[in-house]
């Protein structure tokens, strides 16, 4: 498809930007880090969005590519900002099962100079639902190289309790869908509450996504969630309108 042969000259030619969305403390508010959210511009077609290129990228052999690009920029920016403010970027599921990951994101760290505790990995549940050794080693080798890992989207898939325990996850990220019913039926509060005991059981961060409403963030502090996300607090953004933002660092 012309689409992806626009991809290619895409990564080449500069049209891919990041976004970048900020995540907060719970209590204090403070700047914590940036959620990279990766942006096409095409030239005839306006936004194109990952729900569309990751896909594409696969389709066209290019999953690396535009992984290790997202990957470099995400630290190159973030070197720029206060220590420790962190980046967190999303790993696609075939860029995750391929060959590289690791190399590249060491890669990437080594030529933006970042210190690996402040690069965050998230990948999704169902990622992980072949909870096999290679995952696992996987896991562990960049957990090795001093990065984070975050699940992404925690509630939504099929990952068992077990799963949880056995990989090394830094952070859990509730999904925005449980954020977006809470001030409507007190029943989510009620898996909530759960969900944030877990985290807490495994001594795992707990933050909650697509915060736009300061009652749902009062719930969220009062349960318990360690950082939040969502328009509320930013929403996602290019590097340039960052600086007001980046002056709220704690
Ligand atoms: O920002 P936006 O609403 O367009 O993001 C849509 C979804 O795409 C989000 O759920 C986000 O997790 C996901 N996403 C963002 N960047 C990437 C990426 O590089 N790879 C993959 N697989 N998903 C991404
Ligand atoms: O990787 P993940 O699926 O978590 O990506 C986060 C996505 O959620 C981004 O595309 C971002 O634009 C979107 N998002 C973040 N906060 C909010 C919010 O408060 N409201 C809504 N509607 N979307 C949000
Ligand atoms: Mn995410
Ligand atoms: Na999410």
């Amino acid at each position: 498809r012309q689409l992806g042969t626009d991809l290619r000259r895409a990564l080449a030619e500069g049209q891919f930007t990041l976004h970048f969305q900020p995540i907060v403390g719970a209590h204090s508010q403070a700047l914590h880090g940036f959620e990279a959210l990766p942006r096409w511009h095409h030239p005839e077609h306006g936004e194109v969005g990952p729900v569309e290129f990751v896909p594409l990228a696969e389709e066209v052999g290019l999953t690396r590519a535009l992984g290790a690009w997202i990957l470099a920029a995400a630290c190159r920016a973030a070197a720029s900002w206060p220590d420790p403010v962190r980046v967190s970027v999303n790993l696609s599921p075939p860029y995750f099962a391929g060959d590289g990951l690791e190399a590249d994101v060491r890669a990437a760290l080594a030529a933006s100079g970042l210190s690996p505790e402040r690069l965050e990995l998230e990948i999704t549940e169902s990622v992980l639902l072949q909870d096999n050794a290679a995952n696992l080693s996987l896991l562990r080798a960049l957990r090795a190289a001093g990065v984070r890992i975050a699940m992404d989207e925690f509630g939504t898939g099929y990952s068992s309790l077990g799963t949880l325990h056995r990989f090394p996850f830094d952070r859990l990220k509730i999904d925005p869908g449980f954020v977006r019913s809470l001030a409507r039926d007190g029943g989510s509060v009620e898996i909530l509450r759960a969900m944030v005991w877990l985290g807490r059981a495994l001594t795992i961060d707990v933050l909650a996504e697509g915060v736009e409403t300061p009652e749902q963030a009062r719930i969220l502090r009062e349960e318990g969630c360690h950082e939040l996300q969502g328009n509320l607090f930013g929403r996602p953004a290019p590097v340039a309108d960052l600086a007001a933002i980046l002056a709220r660092t704690a």
